[in-house]
């Protein structure tokens, strides 16, 4: 295992050099200098892959232009769409905030730490200091690292970015905040905006919008970015989680009546457009040859933010597909085709257990599938045998491409076949007691050998997890009541 040290790390890199964000003037001309003489250079073919991972919070399943939505247009995502991969089965760990973060950052199963489930805000718990971050494998090995946006894996200073391999953090430890600036003189700590650990007192002095920020800050981080150093950069959004704000601009580019749906789709107007910055910066800087992007949604879309989940069943904190399946896009240079799409189930375990090894960092302990040979063709074959999911109550399990078992407390299990019934409509356990019988008894193995979690959902969340998952709960209205 690498190294593990609380506090800031002694790197010495240039890369990372401004140290305000209202010094971007004199970081522009100086990282356009830099990055002139950069392209000049040419480019080593065995260089480090730059490494840039983009969520999107709580968005729905369709609403993304290259997801079909006819009413949420995305051209900035759809041009990296183009460009590389879509995952078609592209899962997340878990179908809420923080414990999605938790598996994408630790590249394991967060059960594994017991991170199950969100925390409250200011809570103490939280992903430990131990756990060893992808951030901190790729620090190992020579990177820059960089957390802009939405943290959400816990308060306590060992937990914080700068603890958990970031040399830089430009964003807010809670998993949500309003999106225009928090006024002078009141406090919002865990909201408020920070530079590493520092909270930005005037948020109004150096922005008006939360979502326009963190791409902008991202973008910039990007220019800045020069020479030899390889960088990570980890871009959290907040959008379009609740509340649900959006600006005049937005709300009037989309057009239509006042409406929830309405704003929501600003809400994804504005997180495409910082998107877009950041893929800008990567393409100015010369270095999109050599630079992997993720984009994926951190859980299904949530029941109180107008999203679309399309055919899926379930929404965020739900097994069912659409609490877990996600919005998944990556282009790697030389690893994904342009335009292509990846049929079998995937992970955001497996961001870790691709980009570390590529990377040259160790993959001991990562629970993720290096997918390089699945994408390039030499293997055929699906990347996960299994993949497992834990909350609450609820349990889950998908093997190879075809079967998925639920189990919903102590004494109901749910089999579908997904490739018959994407839509989870029918529990086809009865008509097959042997796949039930043989999953139910891996998922349990697998289960039984998690620790016991370090917190636990409220018992309002408990009973509505439960209730979810029963038949009767039919409806798109009835999944949106049940928070
Ligand atoms: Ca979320």
């Amino acid at each position: 295992m690498p190294h593990k040290s609380l506090g800031r790390y002694e790197f010495p890199y240039s890369a990372f050099m401004y140290k305000r964000t209202k010094a971007i003037t004199n970081t522009i001309v100086l990282s356009s200098v830099l990055v002139s003489c950069a392209s000049a250079a040419p480019m080593d073919a065995n260089a480090k892959p730059n490494i840039v991972v983009i969520i999107s919070d709580d968005a729905g399943w369709s609403d993304f232009g290259f997801q079909g939505s006819p009413d949420v247009p995305t051209p900035n995502l759809d041009a990296l769409r183009a460009s590389g991969v879509r995952f078609e089965r592209g899962y997340v760990t878990a179908s809420v905030c923080s414990p999605s973060r938790a598996g994408l950052l630790s590249g394991q199963y967060q059960q594994r730490f017991g991170h199950d489930t969100n925390m409250p805000v200011g809570s103490k718990h939280g992903m430990p200091g131990s756990v060893v971050t992808l951030a901190e494998r790729l620090h190992d090995v020579g990177y820059a690292t960089a957390s802009v946006g939405k943290w959400h894996l816990g308060y306590e200073p060992d937990m914080r970015p700068l603890a958990q391999g970031f040399d830089m953090f430009r964003g807010q430890l809670a998993g949500s905040r309003k999106y225009k600036p928090y006024p002078k003189g009141k406090s919002h700590a865990n909201y408020r905006q920070r530079i590493d650990d520092t909270l930005i007192e005037d948020e109004a002095a150096q922005f008006e919008w939360v979502t326009a920020y963190f791409g902008d800050t991202a973008a910039n981080l990007v220019k800045s970015m020069t020479g030899d150093t390889p960088y990570f950069l980890y871009v959290a959004f907040t959008a379009p989680h609740t509340p649900m704000q959006a600006s005049t601009v937005d709300l009037d580019a989309v057009g239509g009546e006042p409406s929830k749906r309405k704003t929501y789709r600003a809400m994804q107007r504005a997180l495409d457009r910082a998107v877009g910055n950041i893929l800008q910066a990567i393409e100015a800087s010369g270095e999109a040859d050599n630079t992997i992007v993720w984009f994926v949604n951190d859980n299904g879309g949530a029941t109180t933010n107008a999203s679309d989940n399309g055919a899926l069943r379930g929404m965020k904190g739900s097994a069912f597909e659409g609490g877990i399946r996600v919005p998944m896009l990556m282009r790697w240079p030389g690893v994904t085709s342009a335009g292509a799409s990846f049929n079998h189930p995937v992970s955001t375990l497996d961001i870790a257990a691709s980009v570390v090894p590529a990377a040259g960092g160790g993959v001991e302990g990562l629970d993720g599938v290096d997918l390089r040979p699945f994408l390039t063709g030499v293997s055929e074959a699906a990347p996960h045998k299994h993949l497992f999911w834990k909350r609450g109550p609820i349990v889950a399990m998908i093997e190879g491409d075809q079967w998925k078992l639920i189990g919903v407390g102590d004494d109901q299990l749910l089999l579908f076949d997904l490739q018959a019934d994407p839509s989870e409509q029918t529990d086809v356990g009865d008509a097959n007691p042997t796949v039930r019988l043989h999953m139910a008894e891996k998922l349990a193995a697998w289960a039984d050998a998690m620790p016991t979690p370090s917190w636990f959902p409220s018992e309002r969340m408990r009973e509505n997890q439960l209730k979810k998952h029963q038949p009767d709960v039919d409806t798109r209205a009835k999944e949106r009541s049940l928070p």
